[in-house]
């Protein structure tokens, strides 16, 4: 069947053809590629057409599909069992591998989605702290948990309104939505709410607004409120994390902020490898709140799954060696700034930024600094590229709110194809 085919039968059996919805490619239009299978920084659709990836899964790729060490490990521990539903050496090491990366963090539960780990974060902060509020920011996604679904209320920085049907206004009626790197309003917030304030959670680079940085005066701030008013501040490293740098953002604004931490870190995606796997983690006190141990609740039966900890283990074994992020960081800057470069010459306005294997551009004069800035960029042409990439077999985010990912299978030839398709789409 060809993709047209595949996505009409899809329909016929599951809503929008998609079990996510980003990848109905309602955004952007036009019928989605039904993947047949990947390979290094190539994606196969059911054509047989190929694709330079720049998804990646949405972050977990980033050794590109099919590592052979992750492949090899993954074989393996199927061997050996598939779940269950008891306590194993892997989730251990894999535990131990992560708090070895993030020095902030003492323990870390392991779950199966990034929402999981986000929603289990925000029950837990609400639990240690004794407190009902919370605090997130307009552009941020933390995963489906009902009291997240949450848009800025009338005036932002106004308790939020729900972004979702099936979310009751009562369950988001402590949620308070404001701009990101707005430092105004983080003040009056806290000056208003302070002492009722659970946590605030935070996409530190924020990868669902395509790219948009946390200023370092704005965290700062952040930083200094939330120890001053005893409110946890929860990085939301799911998509940052061991893909900015293999400490994640956190470790870059540990640079700039002297003696910069969260109080609490939710990882996801590269920890699983592209399999099902998220965690969070915090200081001993804060963790030892959770069941069994606590009376804060959280469990799940696939939690530190054999085959799951086995890819994330082989994965972050891979990430840490010498010399990696090095060489990611440059491989993505060489893709911004040849797409950036090409854009200019084709007199097309075009922004751009990276950290690690993580990127992002908008069609605009400079980069957004929050989300009403990225709403206010070129979206058809946005659009209108996308699509000419696809056709050149470029696979970029089909979403302007997005972010793009490049792996270490990705070659300067991946790049160098890349541009010269961008340079023909231009044209
Ligand atoms: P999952 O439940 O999708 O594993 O993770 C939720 C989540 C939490 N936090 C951040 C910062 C995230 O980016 C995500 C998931 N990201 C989306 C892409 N923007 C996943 C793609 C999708 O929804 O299909």
């Amino acid at each position: 069947m060809n993709n047209h085919e595949l996505f009409e039968r899809a329909q016929r059996v599951i809503p929008g053809g998609v079990n996510s919805p980003v990848r109905a490619f309602r955004a952007v239009g036009g019928t989605p590629r039904f993947i047949a299978r990947a390979q290094g920084p190539h994606m196969f659709d059911a054509e047989g057409k190929r694709y330079i990836d720049y998804i990646g899964s949405w972050g977990p790729m980033i050794l590109g599909h099919g590592h052979p060490a992750v492949l090899e490990a993954v074989q393996k521990a199927a061997l050996d069992g598939f779940s269950f539903g008891a306590p194993t050496e892997r989730e251990v090491e894999l535990a131990e591998e992560i708090l070895s990366l993030v020095p902030s963090m003492e323990q870390v539960r392991l779950v199966s989605s990034g929402t999981e780990a986000a929603m289990s974060a925000l029950r837990l902060a609400r639990g240690a702290t004794g407190r009902k509020k919370i605090v997130k920011f307009e552009g941020c996604y933390h995963g489906h948990a009902d009291a997240l679904l949450v848009k800025a209320g009338s005036g932002l920085a106004t308790f939020g309104n729900p972004t979702s049907a099936g979310v009751p206004p009562e369950v988001v009626q402590h949620t308070l939505v404001l701009e990101y790197n707005n430092l105004a309003q983080l003040d009056d917030a806290f000056s208003r709410h302070g002492p009722e304030i659970a946590c605030v959670m935070i996409e530190p680079i924020a990868g669902n607004m395509n790219f948009v940085r946390a200023s370092v005066p704005f965290m700062t701030r952040l930083r200094e409120l939330c120890t001053k008013h005893g409110a946890l501040l929860v990085f939301d490293e799911v998509m940052t994390g061991f893909r900015v740098a293999l400490g994640g953002a956190q470790s870059l604004y540990a640079q700039a902020i002297p003696g910069f931490e969260p109080d609490m870190s939710v990882f996801g995606k590269v920890i699983g490898g592209g399999m099902p796997l998220a965690a969070f983690g915090a200081k001993r006190a804060v963790m030892e709140q959770l069941a069994p141990l606590g009376p804060v609740y959280q469990a799940g039966t696939l939690s530190g799954n054999p085959i799951a900890t086995a890819c994330g283990l082989a994965t972050l074994r891979e990430i840490r060696k010498p010399g990696f992020f090095e060489a990611l960081a440059a491989s993505t800057r060489s893709l911004v700034d040849g797409l950036l470069g090409a854009a200019k010459d084709a007199g097309v306005p075009m922004a751009g930024d990276s950290e690690g294997g993580m990127f992002g551009f908008f069609f605009a004069d400079a980069l957004p600094q929050n989300y009403g800035a990225v709403l206010a960029t070129d979206k058809e042409r946005f659009n209108r590229f996308f699509h000419g990439m696809l056709d050149e077999g470029v696979y970029f985010a089909p979403a302007l709110y997005e972010a793009g990912f490049v792996s270490a299978a990705h070659t300067a030839d991946d790049i160098a194809d890349t541009v010269q398709s961008a340079r023909k789409v231009w044209k």
